[in-house]
């Protein structure tokens, strides 16, 4: 099968525990974790010397044999071990709290961005220009942004490690996070919810523009607008995912191949059967559970409202060709 493999290596970047930060905030959360780790690391040396220090100091020898006093307990030590880890707690706790919420509520200012998943691509689209991207997610520098994400099928989890962002994905429910990038560059996202076969290569990428490249970008318009149709559904076959499904080379995956598809007959768990015609092919992309075709399942996500009349026709067009 041949999936939509990455090639390029955007996690290259960063030193050995994190990838660069890229966002106003990421710093202040390699701090805190940084000052964690800092914390274990003092206190594992402190447990670790002490244990050492009484197994040699208290091992066993003649003169440990007798009994010694019986010591219940010492008040002074025990809230010296409460008090200590208690406001050393209430430290981690103060400034944990302070970065979620900055990383939780999103500036006034900040430019809004609809995120959907579903099984396997991210579909982004930028309620104030009017464009729509899949798999490449494209903002302004030194601009915060706001996603306001949903799925349409099971949970997924937004990651952008350099902007150190996480945020799930839930059917029938918006969830957002915010960033702002402080460097241009393209910048790897993951989903980080095992959402079936292809989770691991549900990959988008963010592009940080400058602001007057962003503006340059707007203007071009989609990309995709000028390709020819037959050019675009091959590029939206990878795009949108149908290729996780979908073989073009005749391998039966978890859906149908599209070799030699079109104006074949095809037969349904109905015991019904019609030949594949253009709104055959339409209607499977936008009502996917109306007919099953007989040997499979019915786990086709609709694509109604996420593929444009003229990509579903690209995609018709791209589906003639694969004979
Ligand atoms: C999660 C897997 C999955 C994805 C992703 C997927 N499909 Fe499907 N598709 C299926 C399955 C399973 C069937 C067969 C069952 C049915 O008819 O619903 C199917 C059936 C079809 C059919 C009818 C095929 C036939 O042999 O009659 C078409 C056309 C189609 N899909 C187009 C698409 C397009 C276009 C995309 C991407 C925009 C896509 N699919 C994405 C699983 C998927
Ligand atoms: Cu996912």
């Amino acid at each position: 099968m041949d999936t939509k493999l990455q090639t390029e290596n955007l996690m290259d970047n960063g030193n050995f525990w994190f990838p660069e930060a890229v966002s106003t905030f990421a710093t202040n959360v390699d701090t805190l974790y940084s000052f964690i780790m800092f914390l274990s690391y003092l206190f594992f040396g402190i447990i670790i010397a002490a244990t050492i220090y009484f197994l040699v100091k208290y091992r066993k020898t003649p003169q440990h044999r007798k009994a010694l006093k019986h010591i219940t307990h010492n008040n002074l030590l025990e809230i010296t071990w409460t008090v200590i880890p208690l406001f050393l707690l209430m430290v981690i706790f103060f400034w944990g709290f302070k970065d979620y919420l900055n990383m939780n509520i999103a500036p006034g200012d900040s430019q809004e961005i609809r995120v959907t998943a579903k099984k396997w691509v991210w579909d982004f689209y930028y309620p104030d220009t009017g464009l729509t991207t899949s798999s490449e997610l494209t903002v302004p520098v030194n601009k915060p942004i706001k996603l306001i994400m949903s799925s349409v099928d099971v949970l997924h989890s937004f990651f952008i490690p350099n902007m150190r962002v996480k945020k799930d994905l839930i059917p029938n429910r918006y969830t957002t996070v915010w960033f702002e990038a402080i460097k241009p560059g393209k910048y790897q996202i993951f989903c980080t919810e095992y959402c079936g076969k292809d989770h691991s290569n549900m990959l988008a990428t963010l592009t940080v523009l400058s602001e007057s490249d962003y503006q340059e970008w707007v203007k071009a318009g989609d990309p995709n607008k000028s390709l020819p149709l037959d050019q675009l559904g091959q590029k939206l076959y990878t795009d949108k995912g149908c290729v996780a499904c979908h073989s073009i080379d005749g391998t039966t995956n978890i859906g149908p191949t599209w070799k030699g598809l079109y104006q074949s007959n095809r037969t349904f768990t109905s015991g019904e059967s019609h030949i594949a015609d253009d709104n055959y092919l339409r209607e499977s992309m936008v009502k996917p559970m109306e007919e099953i075709v007989e040997g499979f399942q019915g786990v086709m996500p609709t694509f109604a409202g996420s593929l444009s009349d003229r990509e579903i026709d690209a995609i018709i067009e791209y589906i003639k060709k694969i004979k």
